[in-house]
């Protein structure tokens, strides 16, 4: 036990004596050890606590990587406003679009119309084989034939005849109507209203269908012309006014001098024509149109002139002033009240001619 005592104790006191020299060689040193691996890591030192430090370095970091993700929140919001557009020029569009084409492109569409519009021949042989359009020039004196009772709340902005039967349009936003009309009475066989908040315009007649124009809703609603169920629309930029169709391409006017021609399917622009007469004036306010073989005949709004257009120069080739057609003028009551409505039956060559709210609709010979 002593002997074991003895070298225990020994031992201690060299492990004693050991740390105390331990303790000397480390001088003041030895206590900040313990900070020293933060230091020495911030250092950049190469140890295993390097790891740590980078990693922090790195988290350090992360607030540029934040920015990214700023980056990628203004992204977001460039890319909503693109589709945005779509979806506010969609709105025209699905109201009434099932057969439409984009609105968005038509206007791009017109700029390069002008150039087509030759190279589309205004060939209107369907309708011109059974018109016997004499060549119409100069002043243009007229015939009443016979005259037939017309509807007097018919704000009439289209007029059309078609195998035996009158088909018009009126205006006004809530009373705008598509119907048949019998011509010898008067009398409405069939009609359609139009959305009340729309304001209808031109008419006319493509194969089986109707396509009738809205005035500011850049909308054109497709009817059928047996039932006048809806069966589709258009949308275009501008004002729609009057409309026809000669065969080959509809022709439309919007209250200027211009007339755009249009595919008769898809409503697409394929040309334009400016109209102006001899001396080089423009005839402005072309509003309900007729197509008659190859020309294109316009009553001119708030007047009672009717101008004939050859559509390939946009001259005016002939004009006939129907002042005196009706006694009294209805437009003295009601300024509104003006010559609007031209149809052609190509079965007798003769014209009907009526305006908005006129009591008559007369059949007229041109010469
Ligand atoms: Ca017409």
């Amino acid at each position: 036990m002593a002997a074991l005592s003895l070298s225990r104790t020994l031992s201690i006191a060299f492990w004693l004596l050991a740390a105390m020299a331990l303790l000397a060689a480390c001088g003041s040193d030895a206590p900040p050890s313990p900070t020293t691996p933060v230091a020495t890591s911030s250092a950049g030192a190469p140890t295993s606590t390097a790891p740590t430090a980078q990693s922090t370095a790195d988290h350090s970091a992360e607030p540029t990587t934040a920015s990214p993700t700023a980056e990628r929140t203004p992204a977001p919001e460039s890319s909503p406003p693109s589709p945005t557009p779509v979806s506010t020029s969609a709105p025209v569009g699905p109201t009434s679009q099932p057969t439409a084409v984009q609105p968005t492109a038509r206007p791009t569409d017109q700029p390069s119309t002008p150039i087509p519009e030759r190279t589309i021949p205004a060939t209107a042989e369907p309708t011109a084989a059974a018109t016997p359009s004499p060549a119409w020039s100069g002043t243009l004196t007229y015939q009443v034939l016979a005259t037939y009772p017309h509807d007097t709340t018919a704000f009439t902005q289209g007029l059309l005849w078609f195998d035996g039967l009158v088909y018009e349009s009126t205006g006004l936003r809530g009373e705008s109507v598509l119907r048949i009309v019998d011509l010898p009475s008067g009398r409405v066989l069939r009609e359609t209203a139009a959305d009340p908040r729309h304001f209808g315009e031109g008419l006319a007649l493509v194969g089986d269908q109707l396509v009738w124009l809205t005035w500011q809703a850049g909308t054109a609603g497709v009817y059928r012309q047996d039932t006048l169920e809806q069966a589709g629309s258009f949308t275009y930029s501008g004002e729609g006014w009057g409309l026809c169709h000669d065969g080959d391409r509809l022709v439309m006017s919007d209250g200027s001098n211009t007339l755009t021609f249009r595919h008769p399917t898809t409503f697409q622009v394929m040309g334009t024509v400016p109209v102006t007469r001899a001396n080089g004036s423009p005839v402005n306010r072309l509003n309900e149109l007729e197509c008659v073989g190859s020309d294109v005949w316009a009553n001119v709004w708030l007047t009672d002139r009717i101008v004939v257009i050859d559509p390939d120069s946009g001259a005016v080739i002939a004009e006939a002033d129907m002042a005196g057609i009706i006694n009294p003028h209805p437009a003295l009551t009601d300024s509104n009240d003006v010559l609007n409505g031209i149809a052609y039956r190509p079965d007798t060559g003769t014209f009907l001619i009526t305006g908005k709210r006129w009591p008559t609709i007369f059949e007229v010979r041109f010469e």
